[in-house]
């Protein structure tokens, strides 16, 4: 995949790269639309892991043989292209996780568990996703804390001032979606920061559905920790990242004990490595974290920028189109500056699985569902949605597919 720079990207060179967007569903080509839940891996990736396993497989940190060797060298080069992928300043401010959810429960073990006490509050939004929402629960449960809730307005975007209202002396943590995995909504976050930072509060970003979409400036951004996950980035699945500021995990006890987080280990207790180790007990996913570099090599060399460009011209065109049929309304906000590539919406009288199971027969896949967000759904009055996501490899007849089968699906449903 060569790329112009400042041209719209080359989808028909991508697409190259992608051996599974040439197969057929159902018969038809494939139209990959649900990118939201994960992304499709280029060659580039695929043959990473297939080099890691057929040349440098090893344990990593552990021994010294020549292939140890390697692998620690390939699995540590990782940690510095993901500090560029979001500005971060040191290398060490990234800990590798399964994914974002666990990204997130690691905050509020290791973080949440020692720093907050019955009566402090916990702000978070009513959009965000189930792993930015059950973790705090299990903390509730555990040291009393109080989660609060802003809302959202009936076209998607985050009230500010709710935010406002509810951050206050007990807050000690606001956490929030960056990007809407249903609504597509691109929140505030900067502003958000400066509201909790205020209160004395840190900000965790939940970045899952942002860090593969647009550039990314931690400092910008204000966050105090972010989490993402690499398979909706091009990655490998069975891969996280958190990035904490400088000094947090440091000052933070483990989340899991066992191999490679320790510095000495006594029978009256033990003292922990250096950060990141501190946070990546035992035997990590070596072989995925490796094949991840090519996937932020890949973005790398279209840039951020183009990949956010892309996707905001194809989401237009699809907002466009969807908005032509009866009887489909379009949650979430009707500018594209202000969202993401997710596009949910809803078909008058027609179950999203419906929908989607209609859409599969033209080799169509979208997701449909609550998209493990129910407490958005209950706010939008809705069981589920359909959801259509693109990326970097989608291209405007892949929308017309859609629409062409939304339309088929419409004329099933009025017979
Ligand atoms: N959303 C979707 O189809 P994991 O599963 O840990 O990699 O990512 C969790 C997660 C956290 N936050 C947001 C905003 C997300 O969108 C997701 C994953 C997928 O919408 C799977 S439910």
């Amino acid at each position: 995949m060569k790329q112009q720079a400042h041209s719209p990207l080359d989808t028909s060179a991508i697409r190259r790269d992608f051996p599974i967007l040439s197969r057929e569903v159902n018969g038809h080509p494939l139209v990959y639309l649900d990118n939201a839940a994960t992304t499709q891996k280029p060659r580039q990736v695929i043959d990473a892991l297939v080099h890691y396993y057929e040349h440098s497989n090893s344990n990593i940190h552990r021994g010294i043989h020549t292939l140890a060797v390697e692998a620690t060298e390939q699995y540590e080069a990782v940690r510095a292209k993901v500090a560029r992928h979001i500005g971060a300043a040191d290398e060490r401010q990234i800990v590798f996780t399964r994914n974002t959810t666990e990204a997130i429960n690691l905050v509020a073990r290791a973080w949440g568990d020692a720093n907050l006490r019955e009566g402090d509050e916990v702000v978070l939004t009513e959009m965000e996703h189930h792993s930015n929402i059950v973790p705090w629960q299990l903390l509730a449960r555990r040291n009393g804390v109080r989660l609060r809730f802003a809302t959202i307005t009936d076209d998607g975007y985050l009230e500010m001032a709710s935010v406002r209202e509810l951050v206050g002396p007990r807050t000690r943590l606001v956490s929030v979606v960056h990007a809407s995995n249903v609504l597509g909504t691109i929140n505030p976050v900067t502003e958000v920061a400066e509201v909790a930072h205020a209160a004395g509060a840190l900000l965790l970003v939940d970045a899952a559905q942002s860090a593969p979409h647009m550039p990314i400036d931690v400092a910008n951004l204000g966050a105090d920790f972010l989490a993402f996950s690499a398979h909706k980035m091009l990655g490998p699945t069975g891969v996280g990242v958190l990035w904490a500021r400088d000094g947090l995990l440091e000052s933070m006890d483990p989340f899991l004990g066992g191999g490679d987080m320790i510095s000495v280990v006594k029978e009256e207790g033990s003292t922990w490595a250096d950060v990141p180790y501190k946070f990546e007990a035992g035997t990590p996913n070596i072989a995925d974290v490796i094949a991840f570099a090519a996937a932020l090599d890949y973005l790398a060399e279209i840039g951020m920028d183009r990949v956010r460009e892309h996707e905001k011209t194809i989401t237009a065109y699809a907002m466009d189109a969807l908005h032509r049929i009866d009887g489909l309304t379009i949650h979430g906000p009707a500018d594209v500056d202000d969202r993401g590539g997710a596009v949910s919406f809803a078909l008058d009288g027609i179950h999203p699985h419906d929908v989607s199971t209609i859409l599969d027969g033209y080799g169509v896949a979208i997701r449909a569902g609550h998209h493990c967000a129910q407490l958005l759904m209950r706010r939008l009055g809705v069981p589920a949605t359909n959801r259509a996501s693109f990326y970097i490899y989608n291209e405007e007849r892949e929308v017309d597919a859609l629409i062409d089968a939304l339309k088929q699906t419409i004329k099933v449903f009025a017979e």
